[in-house]
């Protein structure tokens, strides 16, 4: 496929999506959503990656919606781009495979809540992440007054969020928001790795995981406790659990079923 604002290549169970309008900071505008839409549907149908790992071109993961797109929208045109895009992340959020960030430079505004919207966050030492939408009068969009609180706490997502304070890769590993913080050198490849790790478990039982912890979020504790139960269970009918576990008596290394 080609795409105007993206890259992307995938290679032994791993796709590589790099967001590619450097010369902007890599700012999120019209056609990087529908870029974003048409690769992700496109992950969806590809079974044979596994686990997906999005990146940022240059100094910057994403330094924020496009400022020069969004100045002149009306009220009802930001409120559909403001949906447009929590859809788009939302889909993104839904895909069933695992999606790590790795956080090369700023991740602002919009590309923090891009970030957010993944499931694991890796950043390099440079990266830097904030909630500066205040400082325009303005407040996030893409779901990040929702996503921020459920991940680093509300006292957290209010300080980021009503200070706009940019805060570096330590910090934000202090705060929860990266699991991990590496040298810059070391971003792709720590991404890799670990990509690399969870794309030889077991193939369902990685999807479930995902889905379960996902929508269990949403629900009241007993109904996702309920949730997990089933899909659990579900799993016992599955030829992979049945190998994963068989492998382990046998002491050997499993063979996933394809
Ligand atoms: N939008 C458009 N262009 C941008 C953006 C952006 N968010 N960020 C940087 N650029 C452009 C600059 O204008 C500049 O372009 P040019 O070379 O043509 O002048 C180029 O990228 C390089 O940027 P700088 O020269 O500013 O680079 P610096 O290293 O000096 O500064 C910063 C880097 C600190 C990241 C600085 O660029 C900055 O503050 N950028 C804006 C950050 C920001 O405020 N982001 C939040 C935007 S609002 C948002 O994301 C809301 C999301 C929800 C939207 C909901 C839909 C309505």
């Amino acid at each position: 496929m080609d795409f105007t604002t993206l890259k992307f290549e995938a290679a032994e169970g791993i796709g590589l999506v790099t967001i590619s309008r450097p010369q902007a900071l890599n700012a999120l505008n019209s056609k990087f959503f529908e870029d974003m839409d048409a690769l992700l549907t496109e992950l969806a149908a590809r079974d044979d990656i596994r686990v997906v790992i999005l990146t940022g071109e240059g100094k910057a993961f994403v330094a924020g919606a496009d400022i020069s797109e969004m100045a002149h929208k009306t009220k009802a045109e930001a409120r559909k781009f403001s949906f447009a895009g929590q859809k788009t992340f939302r889909t993104l959020e839904r895909l069933d495979k695992p999606v790590i960030a790795a956080v090369n430079g700023f991740a602002l505004g919009g590309g923090c809540e891009l970030a957010l919207a993944c499931d694991i966050r890796i950043a390099s030492a440079k990266a830097k992440f904030g909630q500066p939408e205040v400082n325009l009068g303005l407040i996030p969009g893409y779901a990040g007054t929702q996503r921020l609180p459920r991940l680093i706490g509300l006292g957290h997502a209010l300080h980021l969020i009503l200070s706009g304070e940019m805060i570096g890769a330590e910090e934000a590993l202090r705060l929860g928001l990266v699991q991990k913080v590496v040298e810059p050198e070391q971003l792709l490849p720590a991404a890799r790795e670990l990509a690399a790790a969870i794309a030889a478990k077991g193939p369902h039982a990685v999807r479930l995981a995902k889905r379960v912890i996902r929508r269990g979020l949403m629900m009241d504790f007993e109904a996702g406790c309920a949730l997990e139960a089933d899909k659990f269970g579900s799993l016992f009918e599955d030829a992979e659990a049945v190998e994963g576990m068989t492998a382990f008596l046998e002491k050997r290394a499993p063979k996933w079923p394809s």
